[in-house]
This record gives structure tokens, sequence and C-alpha cells, in this order.
């Protein structure tokens, strides 16, 4: 038996025996969405082209500041990592790139990397940098900061690692690089704001300098931790100040944890599409802080508002507007991977409901101050389910009508388990 995927066959048979239940419910739902005018072929093609990338870092146990509680069969190295993300995309088909972190990822030779990740059939999306841990070796600390640190020594320390991870993403086909420091302070009077604020410039603009034509950078803001007093780029004002200074290929990413309870994340991209600097996003879901749950574990509602506007910004042609989609999330309690496939499909499905969104009823609504209906006519399209819209696409890919029941049938966790030895627990938050 193959143990580097899920056997094809396995798949094949579950989709067989899924296919008639699947049918008929497409049709059903078919039925329903043409009496709102809607064609469901039409909107399978545009779901079907529907991607998010996983983070390498995604399929290993998370843990929290107190603690990790090691998972079995964890992937033992950014091969295995590689691995676990091509059984994700054999089960749902909407993963095929994964975004990889240094250096957590690094290794001697990338041409292998690459042609590792293509024999699984993925690629390789944005890749990111690590200033906000010390690494084995590394001359200078980064306890009180990195691009913004007030010596220059670590800031050129802070560069130089970015500077790599561009060399890096360029051997193995990325376009973008993600910059998330956690710089800042913990106490009043610890930085001073301004200061700093010209120091990340001022590194963030030899870093800039490096990227090859066709690359972008993206900027991460999130509004505290490390730093629990203040952070450098807390929240998108700054993010888009930077971005707006930097220059053309510097755009600001969306990661849906890093914003205080109830800020209305859905205007913050509204206002990034407008200034034509949304870079993309990391989805996973919150209750209190930087929880990284899985996408839509909390508040699927508000996963389609976000998917309500970025559908809207495409069909009304916004320019410059191109967003990357990946998932950040910390897996501490749950297989990643059945996380990682079911938050897939989750952001998929707020898409495909956002698609659903009578634009021309709501534009009227608004215009008539039709409160009530207007707001109705977001609910119902965040009412319907698609689930069969879902499972066709993926069976008619070769995937699974259900990824985490084919997944369970496969054993493959037990498997990995007998392979790989488990890790000790150690703490840390990813
Ligand atoms: C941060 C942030 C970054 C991610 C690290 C691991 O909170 O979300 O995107 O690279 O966590
Ligand atoms: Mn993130
Ligand atoms: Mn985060």
């Amino acid at each position: 038996m193959t143990t580097t995927k899920i056997a094809p066959e396995l798949i094949a048979d579950h989709a067989h025996s899924a296919s008639a239940r699947v049918d008929s419910d497409y049709k059903h739902l078919g039925e329903q969405l043409a009496r709102r005018g809607v064609n469901i072929d039409t909107l399978k093609a545009d779901v079907a082209k529907f991607a998010v990338a996983v983070p390498s870092w995604g399929v290993g146990t998370g843990g929290t500041r107190f603690a990790r509680f090691p998972g079995k069969g964890e992937p033992r190295n950014v091969f295995d990592k590689l691995q676990d993300c091509g059984v994700i995309n054999q089960l749902v088909r909407c993963t095929p790139t994964v975004s990889p972190h240094f250096p957590w990822d690094k290794v001697s030779d990338y041409k292998e990397l690459r042609q590792h990740a293509e024999s699984f059939g993925l690629g390789f999306d944005a890749v990111n940098s690590n200033t906000f841990s010390d690494q084995k070796d590394q001359p200078r600390s980064y306890k009180f900061g990195s691009l913004t640190h007030a010596d220059a020594g670590v800031r050129a320390q802070a560069v130089a690692h970015n500077i790599e991870c561009i060399e890096i993403g360029k051997q193995i086909g990325s376009k973008a690089l993600t910059v998330w420091i956690g710089d800042g302070s913990n106490f009043p009077g610890q930085s001073h704001f301004r200061r700093q604020f010209d120091r990340y410039l001022d590194s963030n603009r030899q870093i800039y300098a490096a990227l090859p034509d066709g690359w972008q950078m993206f900027l991460e803001h999130k509004m505290f931790e490390p730093a629990f007093y203040a952070t450098v780029i807390q929240d998108w004002g700054s993010s888009l100040l930077a971005a707006l200074s930097l220059g053309e290929k510097a755009r600001c990413l969306v990661d849906l944890g890093h914003h205080a309870p109830n800020t209305n994340i859905e205007m913050i991209v509204a206002r990034l599409v407008h200034a034509q600097k949304l870079a993309g996003f990391h989805f996973n879901d919150s209750k209190y802080g930087d929880d990284d749950l899985d996408s839509g574990s909390i508040n699927p509602f508000q996963l389609f508002l976000v998917f309500n506007e970025l559908v809207d910004a495409a069909q009304s042609k916004a320019p410059n507007f191109n967003p990357a989609y990946m998932l950040d999330q910390s897996h501490n309690v749950t297989d990643p991977i059945e996380s990682l496939m079911t938050s897939a499909v989750t952001v998929q499905r707020c898409y495909a409901q956002a698609l659903l969104v009578d634009r021309v009823a709501l534009t009227g609504y608004q215009d008539s101050n039709d409160v009530l209906m207007a707001a109705q006519t977001l609910k119902s399209a965040f009412h319907t389910d698609v689930t069969p819209l879902l499972q066709k696409i993926r069976i008619e890919a070769g995937g699974a009508a259900d990824p985490v029941a084919t997944y369970r049938a496969s054993g493959y966790r037990a498997n990995m388990a007998a392979i790989r030895p488990a890790s000790g627990p150690s703490s840390g938050i990813v």
C-alpha cells in the first residue's frame, strides 16, 4: 500500500458510492437556483476555479503559550509537510499551492524541494520570513525587535533574512514575500513610535529594492502579540501607510485573526480594494484574539461578508484587484489535515455563496433605502446550502465527496504514526 498519498482507488470508490446521492442533491439545488435566475453549471465552472494556499506550518500540531500536545505522525520536515499538503489537495482539489515559512522550511537544495512539491501536484505561494524568533547560530537577537530594532546591526540581519527569502522564493516559483514582524513594545515609553516606524520603512525599502519584477511584498498587520502594548504595524492604517510609502509592489495582507473583536473586517477589505492595495488574506477564525481557529468555525457570516466584498470587487472590475488567498491556522486539538481540508472547503463555500448574491437587487434596495430587503438579499445567499455544488466539483476533479470521511477511511494518519517518530512535548505558539 502506498503511504505517500491516499490510494486513488479508495478516493474513486468513495466518490462512486456518493455520486448518486450527490447528483440528486445537485439537481435539486440546480432547480432552486434556477428559480432565482442562477445557472448552477455556470456557477460550478466559476467555483471550480477557486483556490486557496495551505500554510506549511499548518500541517504540524500547534500549541499555545502554555503547552503543545504533539499529534501522531506529525511531519518531521518540509518534505513530510509537502506530503501532507499533497493529501489535502488530493481530497479537496482546491489547495494546489503551499505557502512556506523560512527558516523553518530551509533545505540545502531548492530545486529538489520544488520537484518534491511537483511530485505531489503542488506549487508554492508567498514565502514568509521569520524575524519574530531567534534561529540557531544567529549572531544577534530579535528579543527587542527586528526590522525596527534600535540597533542597525539587528536591522541589517533581519533585512538580509528577508532578502534571502526572496532568493529562495525565486528558486521555488513564488511571486510574493509576506512580512509579518513581532516588533513592538510591551510597556509605554519602551519605544519611540515615530522613530520605530521610520526604521520599519527604511528596512523595508531595502527589502523592496530586492524584489524581482512581477513580485509583490505583502505587509501583514496585527493588533497585538507578542508585543502587548503597541505593535509597529498594528492595523490596516499603518499597513496602508507603509504600502503607500514603499511603492506599487507593496500591499496589505489581511489576516482575519489580527483585529480587535467586532472589528468590521469586510469594511477594511472594501477600503483596501479602493486604495488598490489589497494583497490578500490569511484565513482563520477567532473568538478573542489571534486564536488561529479553523476558518468559519466561529463566525462564518463574517467570512461570507468578506467574500461578498471580494466578489463585488471582481464583478465591478475594481482596478489592480488580484488578492492571494491563504490559510493561516494553528491546530492544537484536531488533526491538522482534517482542519485544513475543512477550512479550505469552508472558504470555497463562502466564495460560492457570495457569488449567489443578487447584486442588481441589492443595489436597488441600497439606493431606495430598503434596509430590510438589502439585508435579506445577503442572508438569502448566505443561507443557501451549496454543499452538493462543492461535492460535485470535488468529484469531477477526482477528489472526495466527503474529504474527512475518505481521509479517515484511508488510515493515512496511522500509517504516518508508524513511520514518523513522535516528537516530544514542547511549547510555542506555532
Ligand atoms: C503570526 C502571523 C503570521 C504567521 C505567524 C506564524 O501571528 O499570522 O502570518 O506567519 O503567526
Ligand atoms: Mn498570518
Ligand atoms: Mn497570526
